[in-house]
C-alpha cells in the first residue's frame, strides 16, 4: 500500500522537548519570557526544562529507533544557535548539539527533517519588532542560510516556518501564544505578510547557493482543518467555507502555490469590512512589492500538519476589528465526529483524506508530506491508549486510500509527537507522545504508549513497500 520510499515519521518542536533553557550559552525566546510571565499559561507551566532533550537526546533516538522510523522531524531553536538572532555571534555548543543530533540519526538510518521555525523567535529580536518589523526577513534570511550552510551537507528536508497562521492569528491577533499581543485585525496580517517574505527569501537562498550541492528541498508547514459547510446544499454554508479557506489554508498557500498574492477573496472581505467600519488607513492585508523575489514557487513540496476538520456557517464575527468578522465563517463541530482529549480535537480521519484530494486538485497534485497529525489525551494517563492506536490506524488508512484511490501524491507521514511535550498555552497538560514522559522525575523517564507500539508495527508491515 505505502512504496519503499515513503517517509515514516514522528515530529517535535525544539521548546516543546528540549529544556536547557539557558544552558551552554542559549539565548531567551519569546516563549521564555511568555511562560515566565504570570497567567500565559496553564498553572504557569513552561519548557525550562521540559523533556529535557538538549540532555537527553540519546533517551529520544533510542525511542526513534524502537518504533522504527524512517524519518525525526525536529526543529532548531534559533536562539540557541544565534543567541541575539543574529549571526554576529555564533553559540558553538549549539552547533555541536544539532550536529550530534543529526550525525546519530544518520548513523541510525533516519533522515532528518529540519523546521527552522517553530514558534521560538529570539527575544533579541522581539525586542527589534520581532515579525512585525519588515527587517525579520533579512534577519530570518541570514540564519536560514547558516542553517544551510552549517547542517546542509546532511538534512535534506527543509522547514523554513512552521504554521505560520498560527504564529500570526495566535501570537498577534488572540495574544493566547507568544509574544502575547492582541491587535485584532491588523497585526496579525502583517506578522502572516512578513512570514511569507521571509520564507520566500530562504527559498531562494537556497536555490541559488545551496540546491545544487546539497540536493535537498524545502518548503513551510502549512496547518489546515478539512473545512465543509454546514448544510451541504445551502450557497451562504458554501462561500462561509470558500471564505474560511481562503483565510487558513489561502492565506499562506495561494502566495506560494498559486498566484503569487492572497486570495482575491480574502482581500475583498478585509477591505469591505474595513470600508464598513470607517477605516482609514491603507488596506490591512498588505501588499507584496515588485522589487522583492517572488514569492509564487517558493515551495518544493506541499507540507501539511492535520488534526480536524470543521463545519462551516457564515457569521462569527466579533462585533468590531478582527479576523473574525473579516472571515465572517463560523466554524463547529458535526455531533457524530468523537471528542477526543482537548475540545478543538474533532476525530475525523476521514477530513484527511478529503483534505489531501482538495490539495491534489488545487495546487496541481504536488509531493505531499504530511509533517503533523496526531492525537491527545488529558489528565489520567493510561499506558493503553487504545483510542489514540485507533486514531492513528484509521488515519493512516486514510493516507492509504487518498494514494491509491484519488491518486494524492504523498511522500510520507509524521506523527504529532514522538514523546509527551509541553502544549503550549496548555503546558503539560495535554498529552500528543507515543512516549509517555515523566514529568515528575528528574530523569523525565519515557515509557512507550501502547499506540507507539502499533505505530512501530504499522511501520515495519510497509517500510519494506510490502502490501498485505
Ligand atoms: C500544532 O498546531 C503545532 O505545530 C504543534 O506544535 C502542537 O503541539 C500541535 O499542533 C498540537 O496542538 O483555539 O484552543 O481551539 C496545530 C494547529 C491550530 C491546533 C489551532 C489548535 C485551535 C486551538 N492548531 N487549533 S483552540
Amino acid at each position: 500500500m505505502f512504496p519503499r520510499e515513503f517517509a515514516w515519521g514522528a515530529a517535535t518542536a525544539a521548546y516543546q522537548i528540549e529544556g536547557g533553557w539557558q544552558a551552554d550559552g542559549k539565548g531567551p525566546s519569546i516563549w521564555d519570557t511568555f511562560c515566565h510571565e504570570k497567567g500565559r499559561v496553564f498553572e504557569e507551566h513552561n519548557g525550562d526544562v521540559a523533556c529535557n532533550s538538549y540532555e537527553l537526546w540519546e533517551k529520544d533516538l533510542e525511542c526513534i529507533q524502537q518504533l522504527g522510523l524512517t524519518h525525526y522531524r525536529l526543529s532548531i531553536s534559533w536562539a540557541r544557535l544565534l543567541p541575539d538572532g543574529t549571526t554576529s555571534h555564533v553559540n558553538q555548543k549549539g552547533v555541536q548539539y544539532y550536529n550530534k543530533v543529526i550525525d546519530d540519526l544518520l548513523a541510525c538510518n533516519v533522515s532528518p527533517m529540519v523546521t527552522l521555525y517553530h514558534f521560538d523567535l529570539p527575544q533579541a529580536l522581539q525586542d527589534q519588532g520581532g515579525w512585525k518589523s519588515p527587517d525579520i526577513a533579512t534577519l530570518f534570511d541570514s540564519y536560514a542560510k547558516f542553517c544551510f550552510q552549517t547542517f546542509g551537507d546532511r538534512v535534506k528536508l527543509w522547514i523554513t516556518i512552521n504554521e505560520p497562521y498560527v504564529c500570526a492569528k495566535f501570537g498577534h491577533e488572540d495574544g493566547i501564544h507568544a509574544p502575547g499581543s492582541k491587535e485584532p485585525g491588523i497585526a496579525a496580517y502583517l506578522v502572516g505578510h512578513n512570514m511569507l517574505r521571509a520564507h520566500a527569501m530562504a527559498w531562494h537562498s537556497y536555490d541559488s547557493f545551496y540546491r545544487t550541492k546539497q540536493k535537498g528541498a524545502v518548503s513551510l508547514a502549512i496547518n489546515s482543518d478539512w473545512l465543509e459547510p454546514l448544510h451541504a446544499g445551502c450557497t451562504d454554508d458554501i462561500a462561509a467555507t470558500e471564505r474560511s479557506f481562503a483565510f487558513t489554508l489561502g492565506w499562506f498557500t495561494w502566495p506560494v502555490f498559486v498566484t503569487g498574492d492572497y486570495p482575491e477573496l480574502m482581500r475583498s472581505a478585509i477591505d469591505a469590512q474595513s470600508k464598513k467600519l470607517g477605516w482609514s488607513g491603507s488596506s490591512r492585508l498588505p501588499s507584496f512589492s515588485k522589487d522583492e523575489l517572488a514569492i509564487l514557487g517558493t515551495a518544493d513540496f506541499f507540507a501539511l500538519n492535520y488534526y480536524t476538520s470543521r463545519k462551516v456557517k457564515p457569521g462569527g464575527g466579533c462585533g468590531k476589528m478582527c479576523m473574525e468578522s473579516d472571515r465572517d465563517a463560523g466554524e463547529v463541530l458535526d455531533p457524530s465526529w468523537p471528542i477526543c482529549g482537548v475540545s478543538w480535537l474533532a476525530v475525523v480521519p476521514h477530513g484527511l483524506r478529503k483534505l489531501l484530494k482538495y490539495i491534489k486538485d488545487t495546487f496541481n497534485n504536488p509531493a505531499v508530506y504530511i509533517t503533523e497529525n496526531g492525537f491527545s489525551q488529558v489528565g489520567a494517563l493510561q499506558i493503553e491508549d487504545v483510542q489514540r492506536s485507533g486514531f492513528y490506524k484509521d488515519t493512516i488508512l486514510e493516507v492509504a486510500k487518498a494514494m491509491q484511490e484519488d491518486g494524492v501524491n504523498v511522500r510520507g507521514y509524521f506523527a504529532w509527537s514522538l514523546l509527551d511535550n509541553f502544549e503550549w498555552a496548555d503546558g503539560f497538560s495535554v498529552r500528543f507522545g507515543l512516549f509517555q514522559v515523566d514529568f515528575a522525575d528528574a530523569k523525565r523517564s519515557r515509557t512507550i504508549y501502547q499506540s507507539g507500539r502499533d505505530y512501530a508495527k504499522i511501520i515495519s508491515k510497509y517500510k519494506c513497500g510490502q502490501s498485505e
